[in-house]
């Protein structure tokens, strides 16, 4: 089981994603596109997922590339973009809001097109022998914003959630990795996923109520994703879920973005020793995750990356995104993936 992990993770600007050989594209699973970038890559059919979020930082790094040895394969499915290997999947697709102009209200139209790319999503993955999403990556426009009396992440929470009950889904237990963040107004919805053959390892964490488990007062229905998965056959990979600064159900230090880093970080190593345990061994350590960085207000990021390379060294992967997070009180959330 302990096979080495042929998976990689690199964030690239278009400059430097310029000077990669065609040799290099072909092993390119995805290549997920912030700030307004559209990469044109050599090699057809890669899924280059557009997420309208600005990249905070000196870097001009504005492209996230997934990469896996080989042979890899890809499609189109309605909507799905995918491409894929022996063991792993990678689908993508954008639905935008106004294409259900007979939607009766805003709200409306966001649950209806959250069914919508979930049904499609769940339908390609079924289809393509991959049934099992590990993690999954939502970008909502305008999170934080009401529509018809109720947050749009509570309508989106609640269209996810019977969309898996539609595909006869796990809502609460075995359920995949998630975040859900905040994108521009009337962008997509943007919904990507790396799925596998067999159900992942799901984890919770001992310092946070599970989130299937959320009380009513963070939304009518609680969201449907568990703290982090593993990845059962390549290469014991953990995805760690957006973690935010959330000890058993409450958002703590409101206000602070710095202390809300240091308890996303507790809830990171906690999740980290969680994933140890369940392996029998110390596979994985925060200092050696990929980390993504989503802050609420720009000029966190200095201070907050400051905070974090404290804790975790120098030369950790780090990008950070300008983006809403789905309690408005919350200003930092990080999410990461051990290779
Ligand atoms: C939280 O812990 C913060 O709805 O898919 C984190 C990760 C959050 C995933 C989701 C939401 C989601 O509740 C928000």
């Amino acid at each position: 089981m302990a096979e080495p992990n042929c998976l990689t993770i690199e964030c690239l600007s278009p400059a430097q994603l310029q000077r990669c050989p065609h040799g290099w594209w072909e092993d390119v699973l995805a290549c997920v596109c912030y700030d307004g970038e559209v990469i044109e890559p050599p090699v057809g059919g890669i899924p280059r997922p557009d997420v309208n979020t600005a990249v905070l930082g000196p870097g001009e790094e504005r492209a996230e590339v997934w990469r896996l040895a080989g042979p890899l394969s890809s499609g189109q499915l309605g909507r799905v973009h995918y491409r894929r290997a022996e063991q792993l999947l990678f689908a993508a697709l954008q639905v935008h809001e106004r294409e259900f102009p007979a939607a009766a209200n805003a709200a409306e139209r966001l649950r209806t097109a959250t069914v919508a790319a979930y049904r499609e999503l769940f339908q390609a993955l079924e289809a393509l022998g991959f049934a099992h999403p590990l993690r999954f990556w939502n970008y909502v426009p305008d999170i934080n914003a009401d529509n018809a009396g109720a947050e749009r992440y509570w309508h989106f929470n609640g269209a996810r959630r019977s969309a898996f009950l539609d595909a006869r889904r796990n809502i609460a237990g075995n359920v995949p990795a998630a975040s859900a963040l905040g994108a521009a107004r009337d962008s997509a919805l943007t919904v990507y996923c790396l799925a596998g053959r067999e159900p992942p390892i799901s984890l919770e964490n001992p310092r946070q109520c599970s989130a299937w488990q959320y009380p009513r007062q963070y939304g009518p229905l609680p969201p449907t994703f568990a703290r982090a998965c593993l990845d059962p056959t390549l290469g014991q990979t953990l995805y760690i879920s957006g973690t935010a600064s959330i000890v058993g159900h409450r958002s703590e230090h409101p206000g602070d973005t710095l202390a809300q880093t240091r308890e996303t970080l507790s809830n990171i190593q906690a999740l980290v020793a969680t994933a140890n345990e369940h392996l029998g061994r110390a596979r994985h350590a925060a200092a050696r995750l990929c980390y993504k960085i989503y802050l609420r207000h720009p000029h966190d990021q200095l201070p907050v990356e400051r905070e974090l390379r404290l804790a975790l060294g120098e030369n950790v992967p780090m990008l950070f995104l300008h983006a809403d997070i789905c309690r408005r009180e919350l200003a930092v959330e990080i999410e990461a993936v051990g290779l």
